[in-house]
């Protein structure tokens, strides 16, 4: 009965905008947390998506799962058309040509976000683009076969960077894009993963309404890339965040703070275990990364309380 208590039952609203029948990979986590973006943005929007994974499940052409206004951009200018379109839409409304205000969201993986993006998004924030930024991490450029990219964490085997006698895998740390959103004074910048839904959606209901630009990084499992069961792919984002390899937080206006804490993190190799990735690793390079995601974990529990 104490379980019930506590328990406060909500409701996903029930209209979909990216419409089922898409092409992504059985248990795809991109294809969720895009669902879920979609639902939170609601009609009134125009999404300008980077090429990539969810570009190409999306759209198989001559068919679309969107059912709102959607424009396929390069990798490169996904927030340069993100920023065209928000500065149309403000002039129009000085101009009283327009009757409704659509938000404005640019979306891609992590390979359009971390790197081949980074600096017409980087433009954008800097110019002050009232517009929000989603990237669907998942860690590798998925769409074209797995490869690494700053997002890859250390020790996870792509095609890129191949575990063997000679590798263990990935060999740099994963890029803190968060921390560069948050450098560049932006004010909302937060972080979220599908196997939390209402996390999610509120964050992404908060970036939006915010005025100016924001940022979600949305970690995303990928069965395919990861190598593990696509029935696990939301258990995988439970543990990516019950071990704090992924934890759930949001800065506004600087301000950092945690959304999701726990007195006991999990051990980070309940994450790595399921994941073929990451089956290489011997045990002192797992105990390597785990002392990694402490560190990491208290200095992030140390900015929120500040
Ligand atoms: C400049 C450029 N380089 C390479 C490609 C080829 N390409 C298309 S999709 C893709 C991978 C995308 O990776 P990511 O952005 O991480 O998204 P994911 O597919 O993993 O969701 C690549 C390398 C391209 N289209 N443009």
């Amino acid at each position: 009965m104490e379980n019930f208590a506590v328990f406060v039952p909500r409701l996903l609203p029930q209209q979909e905008y990216l419409a089922p029948g898409h092409r992504a990979c059985i248990g795809c986590g991109e294809a969720l947390a895009m669902r879920l973006v979609a639902k939170a943005l609601g009609r009134n929007v125009i999404v300008s998506n980077a090429t990539g994974c969810m570009e190409i499940i999306s759209t198989p052409y001559p068919t679309t799962s969107w059912r709102v206004p959607w424009i396929h951009t390069l990798f490169e200018n996904a927030s340069a058309v993100a920023a065209g379109i928000e500065a149309a839409v403000r002039i129009q409304n000085e101009k009283g040509t327009r009757k409704n205000t659509p938000k404005v969201v640019a979306m891609g993986g992590d390979g359009a976000t971390f790197d081949i993006g980074l600096q017409s998004l980087s433009g954008a924030w800097e110019r002050g683009h009232d517009f929000l930024y989603v990237c669907y991490d998942n860690e590798a450029y998925m769409n074209t076969g797995i490869q690494r990219s700053s997002a890859t964490p250390f020790g996870a085997a792509t095609t890129t960077s191949p575990a063997g006698k000679v590798s263990i895998g990935q060999t740099t740390a994963k890029k803190n894009m968060p921390a560069i959103a948050v450098a560049h004074d932006i004010p909302y910048v937060a972080t979220a993963c599908p196997s939390y839904p209402f996390d999610l959606m509120e964050k992404v209901s908060k970036a939006v309404a915010t005025r100016g630009p924001s940022y979600l990084h949305v970690l995303s499992p990928c069965p395919t890339g990861w190598r593990h069961g696509g029935d696990i792919s939301v258990k995988m984002g439970r543990l990516a965040v019950e071990t704090g390899a992924f934890p759930l937080f949001e800065v506004v206006n600087g301000k950092y703070r945690l959304t999701m804490d726990f007195p006991k993190l999990r051990p980070v190799k309940d994450y790595l275990t399921p994941q073929g990735r990451f089956r290489h690793l011997p045990k002192d390079e797992v105990e390597r990364i785990q002392q990694g995601v402490i560190r990491e974990y208290e200095k992030l529990k140390k900015k929120a309380e500040a």
